[in-house]
């Protein structure tokens, strides 16, 4: 447990939550502010900052039990989609130094958007950037 963390202090108990599930692994609570109806999170008991530093075989755990969450989640709210959302650092508003999903039920029309500004990718760039990105899997494989 990290003693600066709120996730943590939730997970031991120590603040409150809208709880809708626990196990020995992870803990799934409302969101307290939720930006849709069924906004829930899902963390790990354990304390990680996200994911680049969640061991591999905690990681698995924690994705095995995501299908089953978000489907209890979209039904009860009855909406037929959700997001999987996991912001991963503070310039990917990560406000939360603990590891967790966001399940967000999505409906048509529910006037919720996530920003998307495509671009287009273009040859010769792409293809020194995957290259690029390529090499350095090889390197961390
Ligand atoms: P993120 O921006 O991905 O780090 O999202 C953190 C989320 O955590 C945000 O949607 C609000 C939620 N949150 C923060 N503090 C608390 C809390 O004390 N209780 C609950 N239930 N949710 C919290």
């Amino acid at each position: 447990m990290k003693e600066d963390c709120i996730f943590c202090k939730i997970a031991a108990g120590e603040i409150p939550c809208f709880k809708v599930y626990e196990d020995d692994l992870v803990l799934s609570f409302l969101d307290i502010g939720p930006v849709v109806a069924g906004h829930t999170l899902v963390i790990p008991k354990r304390h990680y900052r996200n994911l680049l530093d969640v061991p591999a075989e905690a990681l698995s755990g924690i994705s095995r039990r995501l299908p089953m969450l978000a489907r209890a989640v979209i039904s009860v709210v009855q909406a037929p989609a959700c997001h999987l959302l996991l912001n991963n650092g503070v310039e990917a508003m990560q406000s939360v130094q603990h590891l967790h999903y966001h399940i967000l039920p999505r409906r048509q029309g529910d006037g919720f958007g996530v920003p998307w500004p495509a671009g287009r990718l273009e040859a010769t760039t792409a293809r020194q950037m995957a290259a690029e990105i390529a090499a350095a899997v090889a390197k961390a494989h």
